[in-house]
């Protein structure tokens, strides 16, 4: 159902990475690479000119700023399980459950909790830190609410980070969630507001930013990020960045999702990314963002090593991590564990500091 879309692999890259490890020299910025950061209002002229920075300059600087705040060779480690498959009511252009595309994903029911519990159990035993439950819905009823509030209690009682990302939230449903003890709440602004309008008709930009205003008072750690490749300009992917990172304060978890193309859904064609302008919005992420998890997310499946290899060096220090994304695949974990390996890097559960 996924189309095959390579990364180019793999010697320029390569070169790109013995040009970066040559760097030396100090580059100066406008903006300061330092603390002060965190509080910084960002406007999209701004963002755009970090995206227009040569690359080496750009990786540098996101560098400079993740080790600043992280060990750069550690990697969180999150596994997603999707609770409730298909058959959803809004119309999202790039996403294979929505009931206005025909992609093939079945509307199944509910998962049931020992289902839940079971999966979760594996992705530790594999060594994820957090377990995400996804659900194909705009919004949960108050039946569903009481199901998942059940899944978060027991997953957190294996020792594991939760999180949820459920579609809109009533005020109601998030203080439940936070009583649960959910760590996370996912909930993506997707892409610009200029964009948006493009992609999804059937809720708007505001009641996204409604919901994670919501779960940001009741104190549950804010994920909130976007897609790229979706056929955005540099402007529009500049202006989502500015989005997130302008919220007060900026998302605790940041993914970064590369479009997966997948047949029958209105974006099955849409002109391939350049992989080093994936590379560039994660950098720019990290610059904006410094102290966020900045996740490489969808997407990695059509991803080369040497491509994730720069998006870490470009600040990405989280990743989705078990075969299964949501409907589609994600590499293989023999294969992620082969990639940390290689690069010298390691998860945050092997060192027991989750965080
Ligand atoms: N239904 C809920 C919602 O939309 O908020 C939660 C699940 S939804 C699948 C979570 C996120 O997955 C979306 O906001 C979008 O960013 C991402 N996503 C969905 N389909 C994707 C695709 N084909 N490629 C990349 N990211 C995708
Ligand atoms: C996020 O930003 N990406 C994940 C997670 N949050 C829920 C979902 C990616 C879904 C990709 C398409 C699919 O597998 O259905
Ligand atoms: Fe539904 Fe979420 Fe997919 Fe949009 S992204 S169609 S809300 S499952």
């Amino acid at each position: 159902m996924t189309r095959y879309s390579p990364f180019a692999d793999d010697d320029a890259f390569t070169n790109l990475l013995s040009f970066f490890a040559m760097q030396t020299q100090t580059v100066h910025f406008a903006r300061p690479v330092s603390s002060e950061l965190d509080y910084a209002r960002w406007n999209v002229a701004e963002v755009e000119k970090l995206f227009k920075l040569p690359f080496a300059d750009l990786l540098y600087r996101a560098q400079q700023v993740h080790r600043e705040h992280f060990d750069p060779n550690a990697v969180q480690l999150s596994t997603l399980l999707s609770i409730k498959s298909g058959g959803c009511s809004e119309d999202c252009g790039y996403c294979p459950q929505s009931a206005f595309h025909s992609t093939g994903v079945e509307n199944k029911k509910m998962l049931d909790l020992k289902t839940v519990v079971q999966a979760a159990r594996v992705a530790q035993q594999n060594g994820a830190g957090r377990f995400c439950m996804g659900a194909a819905w705009r919004e949960p009823n108050d039946q569903d609410m009481q199901s998942v509030v059940e899944m978060v209690k027991a997953v957190r009682e294996l020792g594991m980070e939760t999180c949820a990302t459920l579609g809109m939230l009533n005020e109601a449903h998030v203080e439940q969630l936070r009583e649960a003890g959910l760590d996370y709440y996912n909930h993506n602004l997707d892409t610009a507001p200029e964009f948006y309008g493009e992609i999804i008709t059937t809720r708007d930009y505001q009641d996204r930013l409604d919901t994670l205003g919501r779960v940001r008072d009741a104190g549950i750690n804010v994920c909130s990020g976007g897609i790229v490749g979706m056929g955005e300009s540099l402007t529009q992917r500049a202006g989502l960045i500015a989005q997130l990172a302008n919220l007060n304060p900026y998302p605790e978890s940041v993914p970064i999702n590369n479009l997966v193309k997948v047949e029958g859904t209105p974006l099955e064609s849409t002109e391939e990314l350049d992989p080093l302008d994936f590379v560039r919005t994660i950098a720019v992420a990290r610059i904006t963002m410094p102290k966020a998890r900045v996740r490489l997310s969808a997407g990695r499946q059509q991803m080369s090593d040497a491509v994730q290899a720069l998006c870490f060096l470009a600040g990405a220090n989280s990743m989705f991590y078990g075969e299964q994304l949501l409907t589609t695949g994600n590499p293989e974990m023999e294969r992620d564990r082969a990639l940390l390996d290689k690069l010298g890097m390691h998860s945050l559960t092997d060192k027991h500091e989750q965080n």
